[in-house]
């Protein structure tokens, strides 16, 4: 029965003239801050632990931050902000050597960039303090949008003399609390820096300026015959200097390697304002997150569009299947295999729970896992033979128990809608531990199950990533942030994935979140050149302050 299908459905392939974009997801937009349901900032921030996240923080947020300011400038200690966060409970006091905005620095601001593009009203600073997931929210009362990299280098070199802590921010879709202030840091947000500046038809070289969200990109060059190199869920918000900062992976890393081996050059604006031209001749970016310069263009190589493109998504009974599975696909669909993404059960259950108009391409069952794939190649005929053998292949020796493919090009984005919208239906089934981890193919799952034994009911364990990649996004989904199960989760999962020689920051970075885990992934000696390399371009800790290094090395 389940044969005749797929040989049904195998004689069916269509083949697609391009990847579909499906519509953002969601847009990041200053002037409605409405739909983050954010009301004004106060000294406690709680998005997890023992408060009980941002819901908790809404509901006591005046009390309990009138209360402590008074407590704080009673012990004579002005500003002393607590926080803690969906991670180990996290206290961070504002380091006293910055300096606060005065009225001075606001004249300063707006000469420079003129009134409008120095935000100050509440709405916009609501926005821009706090992050996609809602779990991490500074209390910046300044938000800048320079239009040039003059501009950008102005603001820091002024920033830097004032020691003025600086957060440099895209299209705020980071998922480690890097990209929101974690006190009262001025935002730059580089927004209003999106052009192309140039696209060589011949070579495939893009030059942008850094605030060109991604998908403006794949569009411009969708009209050129080209693709970006990279692809992930958040393309309608995010920025492409945000990208290169995070070094973003995404569902296209398995064809085209890392963004960083795609990124010819750059240029930045170091901390003390002076610019870094190194637009074309750099193979890699190295400025870490934001914190050791704010990229302002981008020169990047982007592969041609291929014609043929097809998505097939299958079921698989275990997670062996999955892992041969891939390894059938690589051999067999060799270079045109162009993503190879899973989610298990409970995935599914979300994303047919939580996302709008989304179904399941295989409803007779709920299966264990679920692996989307796709071919992009440049010969339909040949593409059509290759899928059709590894499917039946792989049907006949059982790695998989059902499948479809996309017969169009509606059919192949409802499936990608699937794997894409699973971060959204995370945010709407309630709070969130994320977890971005590298580890061996053949261990994946062996994590997910030994923390599902650990949380028994008390929390829902969901799996899903880039399993071509290696990469694991384990999301613990609870209907409120818990401290009883954080304390299972942390620190098991780092200690778990430092044991299997893993990364507890695949490709979302360390951000806010676990700049004090960096010693699960990194040698005390790699940490320590890393804060070496920070002391020297951003000698006063301007940047990004706070995130990636551990506040021992963070402040000298
Ligand atoms: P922001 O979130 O604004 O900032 C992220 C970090 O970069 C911050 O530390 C910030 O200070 C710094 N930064 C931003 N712009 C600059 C600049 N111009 N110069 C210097 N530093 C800068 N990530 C993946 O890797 N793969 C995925 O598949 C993926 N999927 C996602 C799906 C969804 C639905 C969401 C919400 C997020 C996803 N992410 C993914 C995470 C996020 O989208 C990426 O990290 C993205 O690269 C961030 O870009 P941004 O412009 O939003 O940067
Ligand atoms: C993805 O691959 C993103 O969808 C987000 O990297 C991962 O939600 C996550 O944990
Ligand atoms: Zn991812």
């Amino acid at each position: 029965m389940k044969m005749d299908r797929w040989r049904a459905s195998a004689r069916r392939i269509l083949k697609l003239s391009s990847r579909p974009n499906p519509a953002p997801r969601f847009t990041r937009d200053h002037s409605n801050p409405v739909r983050y349901g954010i009301v004004s900032s106060g000294l406690l921030h709680c998005s997890g632990g023992s408060c009980g996240g941002i819901r908790c923080y809404l509901g006591h947020k005046q009390s309990l931050s009138d209360h402590l300011q008074a407590r704080a400038f009673a012990l004579g200690a002005s500003l002393i902000q607590i926080r803690c966060f969906g991670s180990i409970a996290t206290k961070i006091q504002r380091n006293p050597k910055f300096a606060t905005i005065n009225s001075d620095d606001i004249r300063y601001f707006r000469d420079l960039l003129g009134e409008k593009n120095v935000k100050q009203d509440e709405d916009a600073l609501l926005a821009a303090n706090m992050d996609w997931m809602r779990k991490y929210k500074g209390s910046s009362k300044l938000l800048l949008l320079p239009r040039s990299t003059e501009e950008v280098s102005q603001i820091l070199k002024y920033c830097n003399s004032r020691c003025l802590g600086v957060v440099p921010q895209g299209g705020n879709t980071g998922l480690v609390g890097g990209s929101v202030p974690v006190f009262d840091e001025v935002i730059v947000n580089l927004g209003s820096m999106n052009k192309v500046i140039s696209f060589d038809e011949v070579s495939g070289i893009l030059v942008s300026e850094a605030g060109c969200i991604l998908e403006s990109l794949v569009n411009f060059l969708d009209n050129k015959g080209f693709i970006m190199p990279l692809d992930l869920g958040a393309k309608g918000s995010c920025q492409i200097g945000g990208n290169v900062s995070t070094n973003a992976g995404g569902l296209r890393l398995l064809r085209y390697g890392s963004l960083h081996a795609n990124v010819l050059g750059l240029e930045a604006v170091l901390a003390n304002g002076d610019v870094l031209d190194m637009l074309g001749t750099l193979r890699k970016d190295n400025t870490g997150e934001g914190s050791l310069g704010i990229v302002t263009k981008v020169s990047i190589l982007t592969p041609p569009k291929l014609s043929s493109v097809n998505v097939a998504f299958l079921a698989c009974t275990d997670y062996l299947s999955c892992q041969k599975l891939f390894l059938e696909a690589r051999r067999k669909l060799g270079e045109v295999l162009s993503a190879f993404e899973f989610l298990d059960e409970q995935a599914m259950d979300l994303a047919l729970n939580h996302l709008e108009g989304v179904r399941n391409p295989l409803p007779t069952a709920l299966h264990k896992f679920y692996v989307l794939i796709e071919t992009t190649g440049s010969d339909e005929q040949s593409d059509k033979e290759k899928l059709e053998a590894f499917l039946v292949h792989s049907l006949e020796g059982g790695l998989i128990s059902d499948g479809v493919v996309a017969q169009d090009i509606q059919q192949a984005s409802s499936v990608w809608n699937i794997r894409e919208g699973l971060p959204e239906a995370l945010m709407k089934a309630g709070a969130v531990y994320k977890y971005d981890l590298s580890i061996p193919v053949e261990k994946i799952y062996d994590i997910v199950e030994e923390m599902r034994n650990k949380l028994g009911h008390s929390a829902r364990v969901v799996a899903y990533g880039h399993l071509g990649d290696g990469n694991l996004h384990l999301n613990i989904s609870c209907p409120q942030y818990d401290d009883a199960v954080l304390a299972q989760i942390e620190p098991f999962v780092y200690e778990w994935t430092s044991k299997n020689r893993g990364s507890i920051s695949a490709e979302h970075g360390l951000g806010l979140m676990k700049a004090e885990k960096i010693f699960y992934s990194k040698s005390p000696a790699a940490v320590q050149l890393m804060a070496s390399v920070k002391n020297l371009l951003d000698p006063n800790h301007i940047l990004n302050p706070y995130k990636v290094l551990p506040q021992s090395l963070s402040f000298p």
